[in-house]
């Protein structure tokens, strides 16, 4: 499938009766493109289990641990069994330059990990950029036509509550919790108008993560091959976007409006205090001390 088809529900399936005027108050729930805006209290696992149950859908997630970031790995892993997908099938493609200390970790039927090798590297900002084509690599070699939507997380995250089917989407992003209560001339998009990420003052929606985000295969490769080449044609004019990878999607995103939109439940970060709109973390940026973990 190449587009979302409408949900086809099992017949005398139960669950709660929708209502049309009470939900959710104290958030949007649509974005002015339509899209919707994925919050606690705005679907019914109970009925959306079963839709796409009957699809028998494969769900990818790439992971990058390179360097010392290995060590977030293992509580990835772990917590994604609890939270992440759990009953469909999953392929977790771990990405790191140590496949040999990539942890055991038991996975439940339906579930399976790949590791891909890839070098270490001198600067942090080199990782985090070339995740894009390593996941452009990934769909086009592997995953067209086995899985039919993939999700792109930062490892040194870990999974706290329910991440299912409620953000399956043609193009998903996720709102960062940063920045989701501010006026968009303060979000840090790049600048400077000599990058291919620019993005004038004025212009934007919302702030998106580099930390999580998805969609259907096809339009996440579509997605990584433009954020790839505008990396490239930056670095031949010697700039560097200044959140990386973070900044060319956030382009992408505001030229290709996501069909989609996950909440800050779908990245928090651990040392941000909760605020009152969050009813549940459900995937959470750990702590971590910059100088002691990245290669310089
Ligand atoms: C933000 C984004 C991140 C990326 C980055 C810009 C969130 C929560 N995070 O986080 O996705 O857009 O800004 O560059 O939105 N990695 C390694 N080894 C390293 C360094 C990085 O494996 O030595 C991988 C790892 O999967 C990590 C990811 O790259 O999760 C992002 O790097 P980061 O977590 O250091 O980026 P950060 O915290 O600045």
């Amino acid at each position: 499938i190449t587009h979302e088809v409408h949900p086809v529900s099992p017949d005398h399936l139960k669950y709660k009766q929708p209502s049309i005027i009470n939900g959710r108050k104290d958030v949007v729930t649509v974005t002015p493109w339509l899209a919707p805006v994925v919050w606690e209290g705005t679907f019914d696992p109970d009925l959306l289990n079963p839709i796409y149950k009957a699809q028998n859908l494969s769900i990818a997630a790439s992971v990058f641990a390179v360097g010392k970031y290995i060590k977030f790995l293992r509580d990835f892993l772990e917590t994604a069994e609890l939270h992440f997908f759990v009953g469909f099938n999953v392929h977790i493609y771990v990405f790191t330059d140590q496949p040999k200390a990539v942890p055991q970790v038991k996975m439940a039927a339906g579930r399976q990990l790949s590791v891909r090798s890839v070098p270490s590297a001198k600067r942090w900002q080199e990782i985090s950029a070339r995740r894009m084509e390593l996941i452009q690599e990934l769909i086009e070699a592997e995953l067209h036509g086995n899985n039919d939507y993939i999700f792109c997380l930062d490892v040194d995250s870990k999974f706290h509550g329910h991440w299912g089917v409620e953000s399956l989407g043609g193009l998903v992003a996720v709102i960062h919790p940063g920045y989701y209560k501010d006026d968009r001339s303060v979000f840090p998009y790049e600048r400077r108008p000599l990058s291919t990420a620019y993005i004038a003052p004025g212009e934007g929606d919302f702030y998106y993560c580099g930390g999580a985000f998805g969609g259907h295969v096809g339009e996440v490769q579509q997605l990584a091959k433009t954020c790839r080449q505008n990396f490239r044609d930056d670095a031949e004019r010697e700039i560097e976007a200044a959140w990386q990878e973070e900044s060319h999607l956030n382009r992408y995103m505001w030229i290709n409006k996501p069909s989609k939109i996950l909440s800050p439940e779908y990245l928090w970060q651990d040392f941000k205090s909760r605020e009152p709109e969050i009813h549940i973390i459900r995937f959470s940026g750990v702590v971590k001390n910059y100088a002691e973990i990245r290669p310089n």
